[in-house]
């Protein structure tokens, strides 16, 4: 009782404050050390939390270097490493010399081009050598890295989550595509809905084309069209060139479309048969007992064609992309696309898988159609049954051509009907790789003058394994419009901070596969229709895309195998050599400008004279060339080529003779011998790409009768203006050869410097040696 008081007494008053006082004090410690526990709680778990995702990058990184090392098939990322840039030195296969082509003309092999050796001064074998431009390939041999792709394309499509965790979903194909042994007819990238949606766009919300979970895909696609804008869209990739740079346009034009990650889609990704021949893209053998039905079957395609009709139409082949290609992002608007096929009696596996790898792995929503131009091809298998074949594909059209167009006008036919917003032209034995398509649109998507073309890769002519071809190569050309596959020299490499999947500017494509916006095609008047069956429209095209406001790019990230033959498997109706010729003579002729004698002068000469060929009315070209207000082909050498050596005249200054240690000067229309002046203009002489030694308008000729020397207005056609010089590393290399009479004879100074004639060649007579005061190209 009396605790009682004695409590209550305490609670009275001041007391209670007191109390009150205490218990509040003990009460807030209580809550401190629960606010320092979870604090600190939240300390550690933030600590935590760091190390799990550095612990996941670390692991990434090893998985990534790991693989990149097991699998060898990847790009690594050595790009600062020249060997890794350098082709491969050694032989492609038993009967292709791959080596420094360019040869003649007495032109120093140039260690970057890779092409075909070229017997000198044989212009028939340049047409060939342009026809087999194999890129260089990568030392890396295929066999082993195969086999881990293999486990590569099985792996999940990993997705990386907003907060930057990795997500794991299911693989991307189809259930009904990993059944195995499911019959090729049904194995098919169109849905069956797609019959009654012709718009094609029903992938948008299903499985088909994303690599997301049903129901999540477009939900992602919105959160990643708010929270990535920032990211570098594909096309924002730099090569320090302005154009690349992101503008204020396309940064707008990402935030209102949205962006994506590239598409991954691969419905061969489950292989139904996966010991089947050839399969992943690993070389397929030939038994002892099989060779002799290879060598029987090789002219059908001038490829292994028995082992080709082994090979399933739909196997799976190794991602060689480089590594960042996955992760790249693309707009969720790109524009859709015909594919168009032109063919003449191509090998029916060889095009059936040209076809299945386009519908395998083309996102369907953003392919329009398959559009077959077959060029009056003379297979029966290429008629009825293939149109049969291809009736269950809905996307596929089939045009028959009645005449042998070629391969020009067939894909002008092919554009005539096609639907899509852009045009993309394949070659009818290739392959396509995984998202392949996506990285080539999102490029005609930020600028519809850009023309992508995917990395062509290395189909085997005999094996058939899929090779991976070496980074940085561009295609350039040679003279005289010869193609070719040129690495990017390093320093430009370094100074532009290029990475190995960045765009490539590119001097001239290859010809065979490339995507190009629809209307930007029949803006530039598309191929010129005077060019006959095959040869020489890349050139053509490539100039005009130059020359007319528009880009060549090479996109690493899209990446298509194509099957390099040693020989056209079809016939040419007229001779073969000369179709190419006239149809290069064409490209010359409309787009050189003065660099035509460049063409001329290194193994065309026969085609100046117009007895020789026709080729054909100009006017359109040239009227169209003028409408576009097409820059000149200067420019286009200072501007995309600067590296193209292309001087306008084989050699320049003074004309010195030897043996009277003077120089030729030409004075009011005559000729005669001076001191040596450098000043003197009556002393400059040109000696060009025809072979002229000439001063303005003026040649250097035999006047026809005895042995005397006239001048005479240039003519391109009259042999009797040409003189060889420097052609030779033979004992008459300083003379001057006249071209015009049968046997050799010199041009020779009198002893008293009076007289010029022509007389029989003496390799050691100083009167006939001559030096100009620069030599450009000899
Ligand atoms: C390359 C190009 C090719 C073309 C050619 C020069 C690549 C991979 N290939 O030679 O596309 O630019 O250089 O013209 O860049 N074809 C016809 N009708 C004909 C002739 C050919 O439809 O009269 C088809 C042929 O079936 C093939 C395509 O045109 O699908 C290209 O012919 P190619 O494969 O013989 O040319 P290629 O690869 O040697
Ligand atoms: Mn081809």
């Amino acid at each position: 009782m009396g605790m009682m008081m004695k409590a209550r007494r305490y609670l009275r008053g001041s007391g209670r404050v007191l109390v009150f006082v205490l218990v509040a004090s003990v009460v807030w410690l209580l809550f401190d050390m629960a606010a320092l526990r979870l604090s600190m709680n939240d300390v550690t778990g933030q600590l935590l939390k760091e190390r799990v995702i550095r612990d996941q990058q670390l692991i990434r990184q090893q998985s990534r270097a790991t693989r990149a090392g097991r699998r060898g098939f990847k790009h690594p990322e050595q790009r600062m490493d020249p060997a890794a840039t350098r082709a491969a030195k050694g032989p492609l296969g038993s009967h292709l010399e791959l080596a420094h082509v360019y040869r003649h003309g007495g032109q120093k092999e140039d260690a970057n081009i890779h092409n075909l050796h070229l017997p000198e001064g044989d212009p028939q074998h340049k047409g060939e050598a342009a026809q087999r431009n194999v890129p260089p390939k990568r030392d890396d041999p295929p066999k082993k890295e195969a086999v881990n792709l293999d486990m590569n394309a099985m792996e999940s499509e990993k997705i990386r989550g907003s907060d930057g965790s990795v997500k794991v979903t299911l693989p991307v194909a189809r259930p009904d595509n990993i059944k195995d042994a499911a019959p090729i007819v049904t194995h098919t990238s169109e849905p069956k809905t797609n019959k009654k949606d012709p718009s094609g766009l029903k992938a948008e919300s299903g499985t088909d084309a994303s690599p997301l979970p049903a129901g999540e895909a477009s939900e992602r696609r919105g959160e990643d069209a708010r929270n990535k804008t920032l990211e570098k869209p594909v096309g924002s990739i730099g090569q320090g060139d302005p154009k690349d740079t992101p503008g204020p346009s396309i940064e707008s034009r990402a935030r209102q479309a949205g962006v994506h990650q590239v598409l991954s889609l691969d419905l061969t990704i489950a292989p139904r048969d996966a010991r089947a021949a050839g399969q992943f893209g690993q070389p397929a053998l030939v038994a002892n007992n099989e060779k002799a039905e290879v060598k029987k079957r090789w002219d059908e395609g001038h490829f292994n064609v028995f082992l080709s009709d082994r090979i399933p139409v739909d196997r799976a082949i190794p991602d060689t992309r480089p590594e960042t290609c996955a992760q790249k992002l693309v707009h969720d608007d790109l524009p859709s696309t015909s594919v168009i096929f032109c063919f003449v009696d191509e090998v029916w596996s060889t095009l059936l898988r040209s076809v299945h790898s386009v519908l395998n792995r083309s996102p369907a929503h953003l392919l329009t159609e398959i559009i077959l131009v077959d060029d009056f091809s003379t297979k029966d298998y290429l008629k009825e049954q293939l149109d049969t074949y291809m009736s269950q594909f809905p996307k596929v059209r089939i045009i028959h051509l009645k005449e042998r167009q070629g391969l020009i006008r067939a894909r002008l036919a092919g554009a005539a009907v096609a639907k899509g917003e852009v045009l993309t032209f394949l070659d009818s034995h290739i392959e396509c790789n995984l998202g392949w398509l996506e990285p080539l649109l999102e490029r005609v998507y930020l600028d519809r003058k850009k023309v992508p073309c995917p990395v062509i890769e290395v189909i085997s002519d005999k094996d058939m394994s899929y090779m991976l071809v070496d980074n940085f190569q561009r295609g350039i050309f040679k003279w005289p419009l010869v193609f070719g596959w040129s690495g990017l020299p390093e320093d430009h490499i370094k100074k532009n901070n290029l990475t190995i999947s960045d765009p490539i500017r590119c001097p001239v494509m290859a010809g065979g596969l490339f995507s190009i916006d629809k209307k930007y095609f029949y803006e530039l008047g598309a191929y010129d229709p005077g060019l006959d069956v095959w040869g020489g429209e890349n050139m053509e095209i490539s100039f005009k895309i130059w020359m007319c406001g528009g880009e060549i790019e090479i996109i690493p990230c899209s990446r298509v195998g194509h099957i390099f033959r040693g020989q056209n498997p079809y016939k040419f109706p007229k001779d073969r050599q000369r179709t190419v010729e006239r149809n290069l003579a064409r490209v010359a002729e409309v787009w050189l400008d003065e660099y035509k004698d460049l063409f001329y002068g290194n193994g065309y000469h026969h085609l100046l004279d117009k007895k020789n060929i026709d080729i054909g009315n100009l006017t359109e070209q040239i009227e169209l060339r003028e409408r576009l207000k097409c820059k000149s082909f200067k420019w286009y050498l200072d501007n995309v080529y600067p590296d193209m050596k292309a001087p306008l005249v084989k050699a320049e200054g003074l004309v010195f003779n030897h043996g009277l240690r003077k120089c030729l000067t030409l004075q009011h229309g005559v000729l005669f011998f001076d001191q040596c002046d450098i000043s003197s203009k009556s002393q400059h002489f040109n000696y060009t790409w025809m072979r002229h030694v000439r001063q303005q308008d003026l040649c250097v000729s035999p006047n026809g009768k005895a042995s005397g020397i006239a001048l005479q207005e240039c003519d391109h056609a009259n042999p009797a203006h040409n003189w060889f010089h420097k052609s030779s590393n033979s004992a008459l290399a300083d003379h001057l050869i006249s071209e015009f009479v049968s046997s050799h004879m010199c041009l020779e100074a009198g002893p008293q410097g009076d007289s010029l004639h022509l007389n029989p060649c003496e390799s050691r007579n100083a009167f006939q040696k001559w030096e100009f005061t620069h030599y450009h190209a000899l």
